[in-house]
């Protein structure tokens, strides 16, 4: 599958360039915990037969188990969207204390405009505040060619290498050359306590280290061409990196520009040598003002950005505002209602917790969807695993009336839930807390984890089984109940509810997009529906109102899950029952 070949070119996303480059500089192991956009760089390298690849728990034991490696002398690499470096950051900033051994190169893959997460933040920062280098690709050719000189920077310097993504970076693609795999360089764990024994002793010493080497970082910065000078036409100069760069390309072909492609240490020499060349200096970056204020500090007379461009992505046509100091004047894209898929279980969930009138303190997943209208019962979305602990936090507070419950999905739940229940046990916290296992991660394309008993290369592994594992977190009763049976579902939360005790629910149903059975459509009788719409309250995109006040049903859409017939107490909707049939749509969802 992945021929040796000079001269090639492939058709690749910035993530999968990433992870071809990491092949080609001799990586040896991968480890990471999915997260949009940066997914498909531990998808592809689970491709390559000669890397160890592993989905982790979550980003913290990527991070370590990668730095490990990489300490241990094998070329290693982590990957994480840019709310997953934050559950990474305790190792990543001590890290750059230890240094490594062999290169690890820490992708990290930023969301402007908020896609897919949970916020906007800007990682370059992390930079700065980690005093690591970063490199930071325009499009997938510059990824590949990025990646492999991350790692070699990174043996240089004995540091780990940020290398910086946007989702338009990562996700876009490009024709790329490919090369030839190198073996990569031998390095074998030498003990020395100095470097790895990370005790006040040894860590003020090792600051000493960061310090200097930062300083060389810098020099290597000045002389590096991935900070590349463009000289044309002087009047206008853009100081820019990552897909900026080609935005400001496309619409000021013939501006002078500055392109910083080793984005920190900052290159000041060059900077000011290039300010110097051109009579307007204007920085276009997205989010935040990473190299505005350092251009500020180095006393450079500079056009800003006006503030409201530092929220949501750039685009192209934005560029001339930013050169005039104008305010963003974006015309919003057509709004899309994100809607959990037909045939979805969390639905079935939210539509019971919505029905007993519960405050939801919720977590991230595609039952994060059951916030909107008209579920409308996730009341807290903050980061992951954090559905359990503001459950033990709204306990305390007594909010309404403790009717309060916590739910996390299953792959929350290993990520960082099971911390939060053994938190409210060992607290002596009362409430129920509900698992909403479909056994997968959906939300961002279906990854294995440790209670699925796959590997992210589907072979067969030690299954964690949540439910024994809840228990020996000291859970005074964990029921396991079918998600789908709204019934039985609703009647032992109830029951769970009225308990002095800590209860966890685990509502197991298989997600739709994994198993794709239909039954057939509910046949619907026109002269006995009463236009109630209690049908609709189940927010199903299969089911809609047409013009005269009746209900439709969308056939392609409709799994039979039967649901909608549920809530109708006129018999308007009826189930018909039929032998289950695979579907053969190969669409996929998240
Ligand atoms: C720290 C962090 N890492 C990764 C993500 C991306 N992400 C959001 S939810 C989620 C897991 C969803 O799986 P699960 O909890 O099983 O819920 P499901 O989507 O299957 O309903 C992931 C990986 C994130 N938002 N934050």
């Amino acid at each position: 599958m992945h021929t040796e070949l000079h001269n090639e070119k492939r058709l690749l996303s910035g993530d999968e360039a990433v992870a071809r480059g990491a092949w080609e500089a001799g990586l040896k192991v991968a480890a990471a915990y999915p997260g949009t956009p940066s997914t498909e760089i531990l998808e592809t390298l689970a491709t390559f037969p000669d890397v160890d690849a592993q989905w982790s728990v979550n980003e913290k034991v990527a991070y370590e188990v990668a730095y490990g490696a990489a300490i241990g002398g094998a070329r290693a690499l982590t990957a994480c969207k840019h709310v997953g470096l934050n559950v990474a950051m305790d190792p990543l900033m001590t890290s750059a204390y230890t240094g490594i051994n062999a290169g690890l190169v820490v992708v990290v893959a930023d969301d402007p405009g908020l896609h897919s997460s949970q916020n906007e933040q800007d990682t370059r920062w992390v930079g700065l505040y980690g005093k690591l280098p970063i490199l930071e690709p325009s499009d997938p050719a510059e990824a590949l060619e990025f990646t492999k000189l991350a790692f070699e920077l990174s043996e240089q310097f004995d540091t780990p290498v940020l290398l910086r993504l946007t989702t338009r970076v990562a996700h876009s693609k490009q024709d790329v050359s490919v090369g030839v795999r190198v073996a990569g360089p031998h390095k074998a764990f030498r003990v020395e306590a100095t470097k790895y024994v990370m005790v006040p002793r040894n860590a003020g010493p090792r600051h000493a280290v960061v310090e200097a080497r930062l300083l060389k970082l810098r020099e290597c910065a000045e002389q590096s061409p991935l900070n590349r000078v463009e000289l044309r036409d002087r009047r206008l100069g853009f100081v820019t990196s990552g897909v900026s760069y080609l935005y400001v390309r496309e619409m000021f072909p013939e501006a002078s520009v500055l392109k910083l492609g080793f984005s920190y240490p900052f290159c000041d020499e060059k900077i000011r040598a290039f300010a110097a060349q051109v009579q307007e200096l204007v920085v276009v970056e997205e989010l935040d003002p990473f190299i505005e204020t350092h251009l500020l500090a180095l006393g450079l007379k500079l056009r800003a950005k006006h503030p409201s461009f530092q929220i949501g992505e750039l685009r192209p046509e934005f560029i001339p505002a930013i050169v005039r100091g104008e305010e963003k004047q974006a015309k919003p894209f057509p709004a899309r209602k994100p809607v959990l898929c037909p045939g979805c279980a969390h639905r079935a969930v939210f539509t019971v917790l919505r029905d007993l009138k519960l405050v939801v303190a919720g977590d991230i997943g595609c039952y994060t969807l059951g916030a909107a209208p008209p579920l409308a019962s996730v009341h807290t979305c903050l980061c992951m695993g954090s559905g359990f602990t503001i459950h033990e936090g709204f306990r305390r507070a007594h909010v309404h009336g403790d009717r309060v419950v916590g739910v996390v999905g299953d792959s929350t739940f290993v990520h960082s839930g099971i911390t939060g229940l053994i938190n409210a046990v060992y607290n002596r916290v009362k409430g129920v807390l509900l698992i909403l296992d479909n056994g997968t991660t959906a939300m961002t394309g279906a990854q294995h984890h440790p209670a699925t008993g796959k590997t992210i290369r589907e072979e067969p592994t030690q299954k964690l089984v949540l439910e024994d594992l809840c228990r020996a977190c000291g859970a005074d009763h964990v029921d396991v109940v079918d998600a789908m049976d709204t019934g039985a579902f609703r009647r032992t939360l109830e029951q769970r509810l009225q308990d002095d005790a800590l209860s966890v629910i685990i509502a197991r149903s298989p997600c739709w997009q994994l198993v794709r059975t239909r039954n057939a459509p509910p046949d619907f009788r026109r002269e006995q529906c009463q236009q109630c719409y209690e049908c609709l309250e189940i927010d199903c995109p299969a089911l809609t109102k047409v013009e005269d006040g009746m209900i439709q049903i969308d056939p392609a859409r409709c799994t039979g899950c039967n649901l909608c017939v549920d809530r109708c107490a006129y018999e308007a909707l009826l189930p018909i029952r039929e032998e289950p049939d695979a579907d053969s749509c190969p669409g996929t969802c998240g």
